[in-house]
């Protein structure tokens, strides 16, 4: 199931799931060649890293399924995650290319005639210069298809995609409903477009496409009934979006789409988050989609396990460390009113990497994608970019300028952010809405977290981050799962508890901050390679409050204690 709600009731959507045929290649284009065989099965979705062949394969891996088309239609194809180069062949065709694991993406192959047809997808996750955002680093690049592959018969223009902004003012909630209609067919056609949500109809209008077109409806509604999004109460609604023939809607639907929805407001304001005009304090976890029997492709089960973890200590919020998440772990924090901050996919990009020639459209890419594809979540409440990359100089400004910018263009209901360890060197606070900290005291320095935290509000306040919330991203350190000793020396879970104690003592006592998340969640899969970063024991960091099967480590209960201790809503003015 590619959701954690049912898409459509008109449109035949399916996901091909089960296993395909496996084999590796040394090129993409080798795959498709009608001699190539495929002698091995593999699961779809899953990373080939779990098949003890491919532990730590990384190259191409080519996967091969049959479909079968009913009638003669318009086939799209969803991919929703493919690491992380992806190669896609219909009938020996090459019909799509992808880059990024972390984002879908979609192919309409047209005239598809009734039938068997074979489907063929060259996943390439090796790191070299056409890779600017995968790279050797403090997680692991997995490789396959990692998130579920969708296939649709269109025989109509569909609906391509649906954006709901909530909207909450002189006491009552309106939304802004955005259709984009796209037609797959040789001929002009005419659709209306209605909608329904809870228990409210409403039209869109008409709108003429011509053959390949794609438009865009937009109107506001007033919902005077529906409740608040919230963490405590995550109300959710179904959008429901048909299309019909011109001037007759009482013939069948030709197509619709579902979407979920929250109603909810995100603002800053006096240095606080807002959600529904409450200050808020996010109180959670950075998370690795990671897994030790799973890698990056965790299902439905894992992913709820995960978020049931974080309730049980009291966490309120999640971030989506580093790349957009799995659109169901998405629809779990919907349904658990978790907050979620989610991020671009970057980690740790120094001056150099980012002059890579295909760093500026692959963050393009990444960013809209992200956007485009996860704008209803209601849970999420921050986007965020570029996570330690080079803040500091004026170069990479340039780079961070462009990214916020086209993430305010392409949606002005959320605040912005980045997480920066420049301390008083970093050059771009002036730029986003939110300041964000990735602090290591007691791991990487020695100093107090307390003292740290009001130096670092000093360092924002001095670097055009004034009057802005202020986050503490990152904070925490290694404690080897099994690991205990008396002397609590580094490494121990006594001394990773010792840390994770004394910087939660500082930061839910600092009532200037709107959040703080614990690295990490859990223990996870890195490159293994050499250099300081990259010769971590184990190929694992091992900063997880859990373990990477999910153990929990002795830091366990004390973020447990400081988490379920604290106030995390300030104020009430909604
Ligand atoms: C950084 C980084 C994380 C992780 C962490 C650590 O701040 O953002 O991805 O590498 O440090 O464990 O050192």
């Amino acid at each position: 199931m590619e959701r954690m709600f049912q898409n459509h009731e008109v449109r035949i959507s399916r996901t091909i799931e089960g296993t395909w045929d496996f084999t590796v290649v040394d090129e993409p284009e080798m795959s498709a060649q009608a001699s190539q065989s495929f002698p091995y099965r593999m699961a779809v979705p899953s990373c080939w890293e779990t098949h003890p062949d491919f532990s730590i394969y990384q190259g191409v891996g080519a996967y091969r399924t049959i479909v079968n088309i009913r009638r003669e239609a318009s086939v799209r194809l969803i991919f929703k995650g493919i690491s992380h180069t992806a190669h896609i062949y219909w009938d020996g065709v090459k019909v799509a290319q992808h880059y990024n694991a972390y984002t879908a993406f979609d192919v309409v192959i047209p005239d598809v005639r009734p039938g068997e047809h074979t489907l063929i997808v060259a996943a390439d996750n090796r790191f070299s210069e056409a890779s600017a955002l995968h790279i050797p680093n403090d997680y692991y690049t997995y490789g396959g298809i990692i998130r579920p592959v969708v296939l649709e018969e269109l025989y109509s223009p569909y609906v391509r995609q649906l954006y709901f902004t909530p909207e909450y003012k002189s006491g009552e909630w309106s939304a802004e409903v955005r259709a984009v209609v796209s037609n797959p067919n040789d001929m002009e056609r005419t659709v209306q477009v209605t909608g329904t949500l809870a228990g409210i109809d409403f039209s869109l209008g008409t709108v003429t496409l011509a053959p390949g077109a794609e438009k865009k409806l937009q109107k506001s509604f007033a919902f005077p009934d529906v409740s608040s999004w919230s963490p405590e109460e995550p109300s959710l609604y179904q959008l429901h979006v048909r299309l019909y023939e011109d001037k007759d809607t009482d013939s069948p639907p030709l197509d619709d789409l579902i979407e979920r929805v929250g109603f909810r407001t995100v603002t800053t304001r006096d240095g606080k988050l807002q959600v529904n005009g409450k200050d808020v304090v996010l109180q959670g976890f950075n998370r690795h989609e990671d897994h030790p029997m799973a890698g990056a492709a965790l299902p439905v089960s894992l992913m709820l396990h995960d978020l049931d973890l974080m309730r049980d200590m009291g966490a309120n919020a999640v971030r989506t460390s580093h790349y957009p998440n799995d659109e169901r772990f998405l629809d779990l924090c919907d349904e658990l009113g978790f907050l979620v901050w989610e991020e671009n996919h970057a980690r740790g990009l120094s001056l150099e990497q980012m002059r890579n020639p295909n760093f500026v459209w692959q963050c393009e890419q990444v960013n809209r994608e992200m956007v485009e594809q996860h704008y209803n979540h209601p849970s999420i409440i921050l986007w965020a970019i570029l996570n330690e990359c080079a803040s500091d100089t004026e170069e990479g400004r340039e780079h961070y300028s462009r990214q916020l910018g086209q993430l305010r263009a392409l949606d002005a209901s959320r605040p912005l952010t980045f997480a920066s360890h420049h301390r008083e060197r970093e050059l771009c606070f002036d730029l986003a809405d939110i300041v964000s900290f990735n602090l290591y005291p007691g791991w990487y320095t020695d100093e107090d977290p307390k003292a740290l935290c009001e130096q670092a509000r000093a360092w924002a306040d001095q670097a055009g981050g004034a009057g802005k919330p202020m986050i503490m991203s990152e904070f925490g350190g290694d404690g080897y799962y099994g690991l205990r000793d008396k002397a609590r020396m580094r490494g121990t879970e006594e001394r990773q508890a010792d840390i994770i104690e004394a910087n939660l003592a500082a930061y839910t006592s600092s009532p200037f901050l709107s959040g703080m998340y614990i690295w990490q969640f859990c223990d996870c899969r890195v490159t293994d390679a050499t250099g300081w970063l990259l010769s971590r024991a184990g190929a694992q960091n091992s900063k997880g409050i859990v373990d990477r099967y999910r153990r929990p480590k002795l830091a366990y209960d004390v973020v447990k204690r400081y988490f379920k201790g604290s106030q995390n809503v300030i104020s009430n003015e909604l």
